[in-house]
This record gives structure tokens, C-alpha cells and sequence, in this order.
């Protein structure tokens, strides 16, 4: 492990300006005077990444030196946006990168703003996974991110009169300056075949899967930049490749297209990420995704494992798999069947080897989100493995009845063959029975998972599941994306925070100094500023950054109430219209965010905000005192000006739906005021912040639970409030989709029929909530104190306290022993 190194890449403007010029040219093979602003990024995105490899390749070397345990976090989604500021900022180089480019008449903002977003995730779930990959660098745990190197990231949202519309996202058109193909570290990873009964020579007998299908997965690798650049550890990408690139005996023969057959289909397996963040994609070729990394991976880790010890037994000891939802968790059976297929060991001890190596996060207990496949499908593509889950079942099942004495309904409940709806494999269970710890994402969702999917799996083992409170990293989304406040607050309370998160607690001393207070308040005008010239070139609408900036950005979902919202913004308009005495206060109601594409509701809630804008942005009557304006193809980027540009931030989705939530906590970071239900991790911020700090409303979880057990129809809610009901008709009747007046009869109708997100039962609390929030908005030092005890008390909301419980509770190491 002490192999000579290079000395590291000086860090001087001059040494930097040299290399960049070099890469230019020698890598990227341009001339400078011919040099586009593509190639530009190239070459300092090479020069970036020169300056992370010494301790790239350190942090490896001394994980091997110290045979410290490793972390694999297995996710089939790591949305991670644009990486080089990042490992720029990262590493200290801001400064001396800006100059040198500007030595070259290159801005360095124009070349981040250049760089394509690595969109491969949906959602919540795959930005956390990129949060904790950041995090494990920073706070010095050796780890892996496993997942897939999909050729199309997240699709482009474009616009088109108001509807969603779905584009190829192309995030590698012109190149990864970041990876780094591994052709020597490819596995081959099968599907289908049968499985024999093989005697060995000593007469013993043993299960052997001959699949009759195989694809190549080969590993791109990532470094990911911890702040301080304190460890770099790798995003390990998959790609699927064929065994035999082209059939030469049918292209001999004619056969052009055929010959390119295997090849095609093998690269299917990583072309398109599925897009749908909270129903089960349920197709063949998802399942082929989940197999093709999870043994990719798994043969990796194994391979590690056994070069570095000789011996599997210690694999609780030196190696710790986290199964970041339920996608990866096939990769218990892989491991099942590594260990005793393809290395003889007994069931008894591969079991409990296998459970000490895994845990599983769960990060939703909507029904439709819950995977399972049906048992013919696992069968024809993964024989070996179902047997493993049959066998596994078998256990778990006996258990239940003998040690347990559940009764037939909770065996039912545990099992990991769902009999009732076709046979399938509920891939939750799998999970839950497979990992020694079990974990939920905030303390509401931990209870509920106890409570409804897993009760009966909890009795049977109730130490299992534990909760792990979500958290942002503070690098992203606070000193990277809100780098004036970032400096204000250094200023004022000294740069300790940058490494200790929790000192960001002194600013309560000056929550209410009125100096403070003005230089907060100006940098929040300032982002703000950003945003609506933002707003202004994209859109062409203007805004006033005077105005209060009440913003949603996330997936649209019904659970996550942008309906809610945008009847709100009707209810508003149509009081404004009747009042323009009152004092109202100023506000551009901002939305972003994809609808999966086919979620025909989502789409229609997206078509909606646009056909209300429409009409509030352009009647006179209205003064400027609303406008509503939705912001086409969120991703992280866009995420990165408008949370540092936000006054309130909302989080209101029906209690017990939201499993934890990460965006409130970006918005917090950077001083915006929450205004949500006590969903979520919202209820921990209500906690932190304290009640004076943000406005709650709403239905609690048992109250929803209540309600929807009840059955009342909610059209006496409708008929209670006359707001509600002059807003659902206004809808309804067509008065914002002229040209089609009953676009959203059926979407309105729901409401009055079920309500099943308690849309009418929580509006008027919603109405008395966002009143609170005018009255405060007018208080200009209250609600400057309010953003700044915000930003405050976020310390907790770090994912790099996530990480450390995750290091301590459930894998078992120590942060900073590299
Ligand atoms: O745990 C990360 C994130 C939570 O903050 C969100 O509340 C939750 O909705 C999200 N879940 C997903 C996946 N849903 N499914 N499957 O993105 O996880």
C-alpha cells in the first residue's frame, strides 16, 4: 500500500491556469483559440479531478492499510445535479479556479451553469442517497455508492400550453469528464436457465444455476469529494454491456439487424432510469435493473472482500450493505447464493452471515409504492433465487407459528408470498426478514411503519426497526448554493460552523438584532432578485422581489397537495378581487416539479397551476398582489436558486403520507418560514425550531386515520366553507380552462366524493395558516427573527448527523478512522 505517489497537483492560480490550458489541449485536443465553452468545462473539471486523486487513491490505500470496515449503499437512484462546484468548493479551490479562468477570459459561473445535472433519480429517495454519499466523505467513513450508469437520467419537463410534456434527458451528450471506466472490474450477471443438483467430489451436493443469459456489467467509477477534502470515496456505476458485442455468423450471413439483436438488448438494462418515484414500475425490465446491480455489486464486494481477508466469515466484521429502499434487495439471495453455491457454505451460517452484512431503509408506506413481483416472473428470471426466498420464507414462517404463535391471518401478514392478489413477492418483507436493522426516515414514519406495513413482522422481531431522521448536506445547500449568507453568517458568528454544523445555534443571539435582522433580510433580497430575473428569462413573467415568495417545489402528487395549494391561490384572487381595500400582503405563489408519466392526476394538478396562473398573472384587478408561476424541468440546479431565494416554504402534505421530507430542510437552512402539517420530518423541525418559529396546521395522522375510517362524505366540509366552495366551482366550471370547461370536473369531483387527501377537510385551516403568515410578513422584524432562528436550528437536519447514527446504530463504524 506504499506504492509511490506523484507530489499532489499544485494549487496556485498559475499551476491551475497551466494545467487547465493542458487539458485543453491534450486531453480534450482543442485550441484554445478555437475552444468552446464545452470544452472549457472539460478540461477544468480534469483539472479538478487531478486535484482529488492523490487523496482519492490515499482513502482507498489506507481503508486497506487500517482494514477498517467498508460501507456499500446500495440505491438504484443517485440524483446527484452538477458535481463540480461540489469537489471544487470541496477541496478549497473556488478561488484560485475563478482566477485562473479569468486569466483565460473564461467565467467560471458560466461553466457551472454549463454543466449538465447527473438527474439519475426521481426524487427524495435518490437525493438523499447523493446527500449521504457526501456526507460519508466528510465525516471519513470508507464507502461505496453502488447503482446504475443510466444513459437517460430523469426525463426533460417541457411545457406545452400548460401540459407536461416528457423529453429525453442527455446528461452524457457531450461526455462524463468525471468517470472512469474500469474494464477490468466487469462481472457477468445471468438471467433465466435452470437450476442442477451438482455432486461434488466429495460427494456432496449442492444447488447450481445455469442461466441461459448473460450480460456484461462494467463499472464506471465517480469520486465523490468530502468537505475538506477529509476522504474521497466512489460512486461505483454500472453499465450493462452484451458478452459478445455483435453475432458475427448473422451479420455473415445477412443478418444486420439481428446481429445487433443481444447487443441492444443487453444495453436496455441501463438506457432509461424508470421515472416513477411512488408506484412500483412492475415491469420485466425493472426487475432485470434490480438483479443486474444488485449482483454486479454484490460479486464486487465479495471479490474485495475475499482479496483483502481470504475468508467470508468475517463479512459482519469488514462489511456493512445498506439496501437504500427495497430495489437492492434481491441482493440478500445473491449474497445467499454466493455464499453457498458458488462457496460452499452451509445455510445456517450464510443466513447469519447475510443478516449481519445488511440493512434496509424504507422510505414510503404508500400501498402502491411497495414492490413485489409476481412469483411465475421471479421464477422464469431468477430460479435459484426463489428458491432461496422459498427457503427463507419457510423460516421465517415456522418461526412465526412456533415460537411466535401468530395466527393464520398474522402468517399471512408476514410472509413473503403474498397469496391474496396472484402469488407474488413482496420484496418489503424480503427486505425486513434478510437485514438486522430496519430502519424509517423520520420519527413519525418510524412509528407508522411499526404500526401498519411491518406490524406483525415488528412483533416478530421487535428490535429490529429503529429510526434514522433524514438530513441535507450543509455544503450543497447552504455554502455552495447561498454563498453571500454563508459569508454574512461567518461574519457575524465566525467560520466555525463550516465544520460544526451545530454552531450555527450562536445566530440565536442575533435572531433579534435589528443590524442582523437588515443584512439577512438583504441577502434574501438579493436571491430573490436571481430568481425573478430567472423567472423573467424563462418565462417571461415578472415578479417583484418585494413580494413575498411562497414556494413548492418537489414531485407533484396529490399526497404532497399542490391542489391544496393552488385552490388556495384561487381562494386568494378571489378575495383580493373583492377586498382590494384590504392591506394584503404582496405574494408570487412558485411552483416546480415532474409528475410521473402516468400519473394522469399529477399531470392534470401541473396543467391546473399553468391555466390559473394564466388568468391571476394577467387580470389588472389582481394589482400585482398575486401571481402564480410554475417553473418547467426542476432538477437539483433549479432547486439550488430558488430554495436560497425563498420566504415560505410549504409542507403540506396530508399527515402521515409524507415519510420525511428533506426539502423543508433546505428551505430552513437558508431562513425561509415553513408552513406544513405535522407530517413528516416536519414534526421534528416543529421540535427544533419551536412552535413560535413556524406555522403548523391541519389534521394530525389520527385524525386523517379517523376521517377515512369514518367514510363522511366531505361535501358538508365544501358546503361549511364558502371560500372552499366558490374556489372548487370556480375550477370546476371551467372559469381558468375556457376552452375546455370540464378539464377538471373529475379532479374537483374527487374532492367532493372522497377526499381521500383531505383537500376540503384542511383547507380552511390551510386559509387561517397562510393569514397568520401575512400578519407576520407585515412584521418585518418578526418575521426576519423567525428566518434567521430557521436557519439557526437546522444543525440537527445535517446528514452528516444522519450518517454518524446510521455509522453507530447500524453498520458498526466509526467515522473519521478512514
Ligand atoms: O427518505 C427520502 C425521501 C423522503 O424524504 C420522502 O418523504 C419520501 O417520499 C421519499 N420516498 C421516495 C420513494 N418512494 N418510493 N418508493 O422517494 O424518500
Amino acid at each position: 500500500y506504499d506504492a509511490p505517489t506523484p507530489e499532489p497537483r499544485a494549487t496556485t492560480v498559475e499551476a491551475i491556469q497551466a494545467e487547465i490550458l493542458e487539458r485543453l489541449i491534450y486531453s480534450v485536443g482543442k485550441d484554445p483559440i478555437v475552444a468552446r465553452q464545452h470544452d472549457w468545462l472539460a478540461a477544468t473539471i480534469l483539472a479538478v479531478r487531478d486535484r482529488v486523486m492523490d487523496r482519492w487513491m490515499e482513502s482507498s490505500r489506507e481503508t486497506w492499510r487500517s482494514s477498517n470496515k467498508r460501507v456499500y449503499y446500495l440505491s438504484l437512484e443517485f440524483l446527484i445535479g452538477r458535481l463540480m462546484r461540489d469537489a471544487m468548493s470541496n477541496v478549497g479551490l473556488m478561488d484560485p479556479m475563478r482566477a485562473a479562468l479569468k486569466n483565460l477570459n473564461v467565467d467560471l459561473g458560466d461553466l457551472i451553469n454549463l454543466e449538465p445535472d447527473a438527474a439519475l433519480g426521481n426524487g427524495g429517495l435518490g437525493r438523499l442517497a447523493a446527500c449521504f454519499l457526501e456526507s460519508m466523505s466528510s465525516v471519513k467513513i470508507p464507502a461505496y455508492g453502488y447503482g446504475i450508469r443510466y444513459v437517460h437520467g430523469l426525463f426533460r419537463q417541457e411545457m406545452s400550453e400548460g401540459w407536461q410534456v416528457e423529453l429525453p434527458e442527455e446528461w452524457l451528450a457531450h461526455g462524463n469528464p468525471w468517470e472512469f471506466e474500469r474494464r477490468e472490474s466487469a462481472y457477468e450477471v445471468g438471467f433465466g436457465g435452470h437450476v442442477e443438483p451438482v455432486t461434488d467430489p466429495d460427494g456432496t451436493t449442492r444447488q447450481e444455476w445455469r442461466p441461459n443469459d448473460h450480460v456484461l456489467a462494467v463499472a464506471y467509477d465517480t469520486p465523490i469529494v468530502g468537505w475538506r477534502g477529509a476522504r474521497v470515496n466512489t460512486l461505483r456505476l454500472w453499465s450493462a454491456q452484451p458478452i459478445d458485442p455483435i453475432l458475427l455468423d448473422k451479420f455473415n450471413s445477412g443478418d444486420h439487424i439481428g446481429a445487433l439483436e443481444e447487443s441492444s438488448r443487453a444495453e436496455a438494462i441501463t438506457r432509461v432510469l424508470y421515472p416513477a418515484d411512488s408506484t412500483a414500475a412492475g415491469q420485466e425490465l425493472r426487475l432485470r435493473q434490480e438483479f443486474f446491480f444488485s449482483s454486479a455489486s454484490l460479486q464486487d464486494i465479495v471479490r474485495r472482500h475475499l482479496q483483502q481477508y481470504g475468508d467470508l466469515g468475517s463479512l459482519p466484521d469488514k462489511v456493512a450493505i445498506h439496501l437504500n429502499d427495497t430495489h437492492p434487495a434481491i441482493s440478500i439471495c445473491e449474497l445467499m447464493r454466493i455464499l453457498i453455491d458458488d462457496n460452499g457454505l452451509k445455510w445456517a451460517e450464510a443466513w447469519q452471515l447475510s443478516k449481519g452484512v445488511f440493512g434496509y431503509t424504507n422510505h414510503t408506506l404508500l400501498p402502491e409504492a411497495l414492490e413485489s413481483w409476481p412469483v411465475s416472473l421471479m421464477e422464469r428470471l431468477l430460479p435459484r433465487h426463489m428458491q432461496i426466498i422459498y427457503q427463507i420464507n419457510a423460516e421465517v414462517l415456522t418461526d412465526a407459528r412456533v415460537r411466535a404463535k401468530f395466527t393464520d391471518a398474522q402468517i399471512a401478514n408476514v410472509s413473503l408470498i403474498d397469496e391474496a392478489g396472484g402469488r407474488r413477492v413482496r420484496m418489503g418483507q424480503l427486505a425486513f426478514v434478510g437485514s438486522h436493522s430496519i430502519n424509517g426516515v423520520s420519527a413519525l414514519h418510524t412509528e407508522l411503519m411499526k404500526q401498519t406495513v411491518f406490524s406483525d413482522l415488528h412483533k416478530l422481531y421487535p428490535e429490529r426497526i429503529n429510526n434514522k431522521t433524514n438530513g441535507i448536506t450543509p455544503r450543497r445547500w447552504l455554502m455552495q448554493c447561498n454563498p453571500e449568507l454563508t459569508k454574512l453568517i461567518s461574519d457575524r458568528i465566525g467560520p466555525g460552523f463550516l465544520d460544526d454544523i451545530d454552531l450555527l445555534q450562536g445566530l440565536n443571539a442575533h435572531a433579534d438584532d435589528p443590524t442582523f435582522q437588515g443584512q439577512f433580510a438583504a441577502v434574501k433580497q438579493a436571491n430573490k432578485q436571481k430568481l425573478a430575473k430567472l423567472i423573467k428569462d424563462r418565462l417571461g413573467i415578472t415578479v417583484s422581489a418585494d413580494a413575498m415568495f411562497d414556494v413548492q417545489i418537489k414531485r407533484i402528487h396529490e399526497y404532497k397537495r399542490q391542489l391544496l395549494n393552488i385552490i388556495q391561490a384561487v381562494a386568494l384572487y378571489d378575495e383580493i378581487r373583492a377586498h382590494p381595500e384590504r392591506d394584503w400582503a404582496p405574494r408570487v405563489k412558485i411552483f416546480a416539479g415532474k409528475a410521473a408519466p402516468g400519473y394522469w392526476n399529477a399531470k392534470l394538478i401541473i396543467k391546473l397551476i399553468n391555466d390559473v396562473a394564466k388568468v391571476i398573472n394577467n387580470d389588472p384587478a389582481v394589482r400585482g398582489l398575486l401571481k402564480v408561476v410554475f417553473l418547467p424541468n426542476y432538477n437539483v440546479s433549479l432547486a439550488e436558486v430558488i430554495v436560497p431565494a425563498a420566504d415560505l416554504s410549504e409542507q403540506i402534505s396530508t399527515a402521515g403520507m409524507e415519510a420525511s421530507g428533506t426539502g423543508n430542510m433546505k428551505f430552513m437552512a437558508n431562513g425561509a418560514i415553513t408552513i406544513g402539517t405535522m407530517d413528516g420530518a416536519n414534526v421534528e423541525m416543529h421540535k427544533e425550531v419551536g412552535p413560535d418559529n413556524i406555522v403548523i396546521f391541519g389534521l394530525t395522522t389520527d385524525e386523517v386515520n379517523d376521517k377515512r375510517s369514518k367514510n363522511e362524505l366531505p361535501q358538508a366540509m365544501v358546503d361549511a366553507s364558502p371560500r372552499l366552495k366558490e374556489a372548487l366551482e370556480s375550477i370546476s366550471s371551467g372559469v381558468f380552462s375556457p376552452d375546455d370547461p370540464n378539464r377538471y370536473s373529475a379532479l374537483i369531483g374527487g374532492i367532493y366524493e372522497h377526499d381521500w387527501f383531505m383537500v376540503a377537510r384542511d383547507f380552511d385551516a390551510y386559509v387561517a395558516a397562510q393569514a397568520e403568515v401575512d400578519v407576520i410578513w407585515h412584521d418585518k422584524a418578526r418575521w426576519n427573527a423567525m428566518a434567521i432562528r430557521n436557519t439557526a436550528r437546522v444543525g440537527f437536519f445535517s446528514s452528516d448527523r444522519t450518517i454518524r447514527q446510521y455509522a453507530k446504530d447500524i453498520w458498526g463504524v466509526t467515522p473519521g478512522a478512514n
